[in-house]
């Protein structure tokens, strides 16, 4: 009973192929075919605009919205909490466009909001030139009345005027239907601060006490030449993630000034750091790992002592030691063990609570030994106009 779904080039459930399926488009269509002209807003007090998000004020609109109507956790304790910087990273990205950066005003008030960032995503062996829909949002008071359809097919119709057929997207919420679905982890760092605004239960036969010490993580990292990523690194981090990547089915392809974009944090950049990315430079001067992750605090609805939670984000990583063939399991888990390890002292360092992953790439190699916890939150994966077998993993998102 997906009145809108029902209608969308995605696979629906109970279509389930007894064998493999040939993967590639739903449908196929020209631009020529495509609208030029808004989906229509059936309401007269609504107008369609596109977001300008390199104006301070008009990115601070976007940051406004989200900040009181985006994504919360089942008990509506939690709501992320998207900074003017994490949006400006997530989309201004190479090749961004401002016409996908779709608002609806209701008079002045922005109360809706959708977005895309272009992207290259491979499924297994194909490469599709596609789109990241991410975003989404309606203001508290005008759920219900159906203007997620109308978000989404606008975005769509200014998707396609640019020959882009396919997008991928995720969400809590099970849709038709997903590729993939991957569960949260949380490694708790500032482990006090999470059990009193509620997100970390302390266990029955525990104390509060015993809990912060298991959590301590020690002073320093004990990787030896481990260090911030920088400029001259981007071509080592390139090689070595694009052949990392290999190894799962489902990953973004990233040219040189992705890489330079979503790793490499720029000490010019305006606001608070978002991008976390460290290298292992060997004796000889080569980068044989790095990983990365990145800052999504969250606000605490109900508390009084603290506003919002610091949250890393696990974000990328490789490391030459999966890439041997055949691959050498039980090195390749010591290894990240050791990097997870150093990239949990690095980001209490910097002063976040908590640090998250998803069950993806080799994460469940490190997830027991790093003490993280699953979460209650699924994730789950969606390809807009493609059918596709079911994929193990998923891509990290924003
Ligand atoms: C959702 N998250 O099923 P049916 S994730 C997609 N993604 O349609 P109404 C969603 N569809 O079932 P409301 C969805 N949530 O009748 C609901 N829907 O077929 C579907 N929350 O519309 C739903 N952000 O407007 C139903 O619902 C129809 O007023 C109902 O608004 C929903 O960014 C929402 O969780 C989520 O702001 C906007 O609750 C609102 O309840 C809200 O009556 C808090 O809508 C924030 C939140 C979602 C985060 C995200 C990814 C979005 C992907 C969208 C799909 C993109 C497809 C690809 C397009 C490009 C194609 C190319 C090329
Ligand atoms: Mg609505």
């Amino acid at each position: 009973s997906y009145k809108f779904w029902s209608t969308q080039p995605v696979p629906q459930f109970g279509e389930e192929p007894a064998k493999l399926i040939e993967e590639g488009p739903l449908k196929i269509q020209d631009v020529k075919d495509i609208a030029t002209e808004p989906i229509p807003l059936a309401l007269e007090q609504f107008r369609w605009v596109t977001m300008d998000l390199t104006n301070e004020h008009e990115l601070e609109e976007v940051e406004k919205l989200l900040y009181g109507h985006y994504v919360e956790d089942d008990e509506a304790m939690f709501r992320f909490k998207y900074s003017a910087s994490l949006l400006r990273w997530s989309l201004l990205s190479p090749g961004w466009r401002k016409e996908w950066h779709i608002g609806i005003r209701s008079g002045n008030t922005l109360c809706a909001f959708i977005s895309a960032i272009p992207t290259n995503i491979r499924v297994r062996d194909k490469v599709l030139r596609g789109s990241e829909v991410n975003f989404l949002c309606v203001h508290k008071k005008l759920r219900g009345k159906r203007l997620t359809p109308v978000l989404i097919k606008e975005v769509t119709r200014r998707i396609n005027l640019e020959g882009i057929w396919q997008a991928i997207y995720t969400g809590g919420i099970v849709l038709p239907k997903p590729v993939s679905t991957c569960r949260y982890y949380h490694r708790a760092l500032n482990w006090m601060k999470l059990y009193e605004v509620g997100f970390s239960p302390c266990p029955p036969n525990s104390k509060p006490a015993i809990q912060a010490r298991k959590y301590k993580v020690p002073e320093n990292t004990s990787l030896r030449g481990l260090r911030e990523m920088e400029a001259k690194d981007l071509d080592a981090v390139h090689s070595l993630l694009e052949r990392y990547l290999k190894r799962f089915e489902l990953t973004p392809e990233w040219n040189k000034e992705e890489v330079e974009h979503w790793l490499l944090h720029k000490k010019d950049a305006p606001g608070e750091q978002v991008i976390w990315c460290y290298v292992v430079e060997d004796d000889s001067g080569k980068v044989t790992d790095f990983f990365s992750f990145y800052c999504l605090e969250s606000s605490v609805i109900q508390s009084s002592k603290y506003s919002s939670i610091r949250a890393a984000y696990l974000f990328y990583y490789g490391t030459e030691v999966g890439l041997t063939t055949p691959v050498d399991r039980s090195a390749l888990k010591a290894r990240l063990n050791a990097l997870i390890a150093d990239a949990l002292i690095l980001a209490k360092r910097h002063n976040f609570d908590v640090f998250n992953a998803l069950s993806l790439m080799d994460n469940p190699m490190f997830l027991e030994q790093q003490k993280f916890g699953p979460g209650d939150g699924q994730l789950h994966y969606y390809l807009f106009n493609y059918k596709a077998n079911p994929i193990h993993g998923g891509v990290n998102r924003m």
